[in-house]
């Protein structure tokens, strides 16, 4: 039977409460309320795995730069919203945590609508992130339900930022015979070849339609993204020049990070009135 753990919160950057999961085996992630956004991944004996930016704001309403936004109910600028949707932005409920028997601990954070979701997005809805952290995963498990009475659609996306010695010097397998999208320039390329190397100063930017699982190889660490039941995966590396016009990068910021993220991009998700979906990814590292 899992166990509840404590879970204390606790005032975290800029006073936004955060609170810390770790597994007996040290494993742990930082959480803010705000975003469900986990701030930093520690495997158990490891280091650091996610990217956060020294210059991010922590602040009621803004998107954290860095860790893993979740971007719902919309992906990027594609449709009537904020780019990425609200749930980055506002703050979740944390539900409990608790120790399951294979060690690892799992924290639950639930967002609804309210009179503000409801005001730039009509719709009636129950979102719920867990997160497990143990040994050397990180698991994220995200479920929608519209509770509401009429359709609605989504897409989406878990940014993950992983952190990374240089971007340069790191390959990516994973979208082999693949479609995708150059999001720079909003082209469809032909399918790619890989591994994806020589990410230089002009940076990447693509949403690989039926993406699966994604390797991310620099020197002897391999990070493995695998995804379950997001139809897409979304890579991102802004290169020198984008970078420098995102005031919340911390400059060469984007050398150390690229991300990977489970998406739905292509076709958005539709549920009818009590009709639920679930989507997620486990990000390992090992080496
Ligand atoms: O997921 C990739 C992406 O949509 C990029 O095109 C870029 O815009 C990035 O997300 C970051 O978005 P943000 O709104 O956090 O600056």
């Amino acid at each position: 039977m899992p166990q509840s753990i404590p879970t204390p919160i606790l005032p975290g950057a800029g006073g936004l409460p955060k609170f810390i999961l770790a597994a007996p085996d040290t494993a742990r992630a930082e959480i803010y309320l705000q975003g469900s956004h986990i701030t930093s991944w520690i495997p158990a004996g490891g280091t650091e795995q996610l990217f956060l930016s020294r210059t991010a704001s922590f602040a009621p309403g803004d998107p954290i730069r860095g860790g893993v936004p979740v971007c719902w109910p919309q992906f990027s600028g594609e449709g009537p919203l904020q780019p990425h949707g609200f749930a980055r932005n506002v703050a979740w409920q944390r539900v409990g945590a608790q120790a399951n028997p294979d060690e690892s601990v799992t924290a639950t954070l639930r967002l609804s609508d309210d009179a503000a979701t409801q005001a730039l997005w009509p719709h009636s809805f129950a979102a719920e992130m867990a997160i497990t952290v143990g040994g050397n995963r990180l698991h994220m498990a995200f479920a929608v339900t519209n509770t509401g009475d009429a359709d609605f659609t989504f897409s989406g996306a878990l940014h993950t930022y992983l952190r990374l010695g240089d971007v340069h010097n790191t390959t990516v397998e994973g979208f082999a015979g693949l479609p995708y999208k150059n999001t720079f320039s909003g082209q469809m390329e032909a399918p790619q070849i890989e591994p994806l190397t020589h990410f230089g100063p002009e940076g990447a930017g693509r949403v690989c339609y039926g993406a699966q699982d994604v390797i991310v190889r620099e020197g002897r660490r391999a990070i493995t993204l695998t995804n379950e039941n997001f139809p897409d995966i979304v890579l991102w590396n802004p290169g020198t020049e984008r970078a420098a016009r995102i005031p919340d990068l911390e400059p060469d910021g984007y050398r150390h990070m690229l991300c990977i993220e489970a998406g739905v991009v292509g076709t958005p998700v539709r549920l009818s009135p009590g009709q639920s979906w679930k989507g997620g990814q486990i990000v390992e590292v090992s080496g």
